[in-house]
């Protein structure tokens, strides 16, 4: 599929979002991208200049009315969601409004306004407690374990069911754990990769330091958080790095099948457990990693592992950057102080 109309990008300030931006940017500098966000997880500083944005929520119809209306967009990308699973247990509601809702209505004005193609980003989340490993695609039925799994679900459903309702195309993509670079480790539902490295990296600032420094001052107000390894560290997933899944939404994008809601695993295909992790951690970063232990979280899957044969034989999909040379990039990204000029 080639376009030459703008792209949408949902989400674009976000990890996934903003890094698939930055890319497009690269590969397809005459396809002009508009952007929407409305900062519930996302940046503002990163935005690109070369991006028409515009904020608001997707779950608001006037605003994704008027956008599609005056930009017309070939294809979307959508990437806009409430991403953690552990905030979605305890907000089954506000989450269940951006990641179903808003899809839903974007599926619709895409519908209204002939998108040629609707790339959603779905996770390996879906698969909840199933034991089967690696995980197909096709394992039925699939049982989510929390409200994120579930509405995640959900949405490929819609996906599915308006493909064969209106004749959309979509395609849906279930990422497994992704991280890298642009993840930033700094809140309580930080994902794991994100939460450990801000800790292994950062340098702590004594509170008696003589260094009255700017500098020194906003570093020491940005102490280390306390890091925690929930359940027995024995839990695995399958990391994927952030580049391969941007690799995986240009493949679907460049594909001239045409799609109903087909849903594609999108992850390295390594499964590593917590306590690999947090020794990898130590060993690059030459720290050790401290962590409080708690307990499972509510709602947890204990293994994950991607089957990745489907997306390599329709897609062409291969993960280029392994787990332990995406784990290096994104530990020198933040021993370099996580800075979007670093992207
Ligand atoms: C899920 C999805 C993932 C993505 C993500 C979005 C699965 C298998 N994966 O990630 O694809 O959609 O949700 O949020 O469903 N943990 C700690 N300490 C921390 C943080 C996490 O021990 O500081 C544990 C946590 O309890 C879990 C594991 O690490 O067992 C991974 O947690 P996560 O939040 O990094 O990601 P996860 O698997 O919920």
């Amino acid at each position: 599929m080639s376009s030459l109309n703008p792209i949408l990008i949902t989400g674009c300030a976000g990890f996934i979002g903003s890094a698939f931006a930055r890319r497009w940017k690269q590969e397809f500098p005459k396809v002009p991208m508009i952007g929407v966000d409305d900062f519930s997880t996302g940046r503002r500083d990163a935005i690109l200049k070369e991006m028409t944005f515009c904020e608001g929520s997707i779950t608001d119809d006037a605003f994704l009315n008027g956008i599609l209306k005056k930009y017309r967009p070939d294809v979307v990308f959508h990437f806009a969601a409430v991403p953690r699973v552990g905030y979605s247990v305890e907000h089954p509601f506000r989450t269940l409004q951006s990641n179903l809702s808003g899809t839903v209505l974007l599926l619709e004005k895409a519908r209204d306004f002939e998108v040629k193609r609707c790339i959603y980003s779905s996770s390996c989340a879906v698969y909840g407690a199933s034991v089967e490993r690696p995980h197909t695609e096709n394992e039925a039925p699939v049982d989510p374990i929390s409200p994120y799994g579930l509405e995640k679900y959900v949405g490929e459903r819609y996906c599915v069911l308006l493909s064969k309702l209106f004749g959309l195309d979509t395609v849906c993509l279930r990422y497994f754990n992704v991280f890298g670079p642009g993840q930033y480790g700094d809140s309580p539902y930080s994902g794991v990769i994100s939460a450990w490295l801000s800790g292994a990296c950062s340098r702590s600032v004594e509170p008696n330091s003589m260094d009255h420094s700017k500098e020194n001052r906003e570093k020491a107000t940005r102490r280390p958080k306390k890091l925690f390894l929930e359940g027995d560290g024995r839990q695995s997933r399958d990391f994927c790095f952030v580049d391969n899944v941007i690799d995986a939404n240009l493949l679907a994008f460049q594909s001239e099948q045409r799609f109903h809601g087909d849903v594609f695993n999108i992850g390295s295909g390594e499964e590593i457990d917590l306590l690999t992790l947090k020794h990898l951690i130590e060993q690059y970063t030459g720290n050790e990693l401290v962590l409080e232990k708690r307990p499972s979280r509510l709602g947890d899957i204990q293994q994950s592992q991607a089957d990745i044969t489907k997306a390599g034989e329709v897609l062409g999909y291969v993960p280029r950057v392994n787990f332990e040379e995406g784990l290096q990039r994104t530990i020198q990204w933040v021993k370099w102080g996580c800075r979007q000029e670093d992207l």
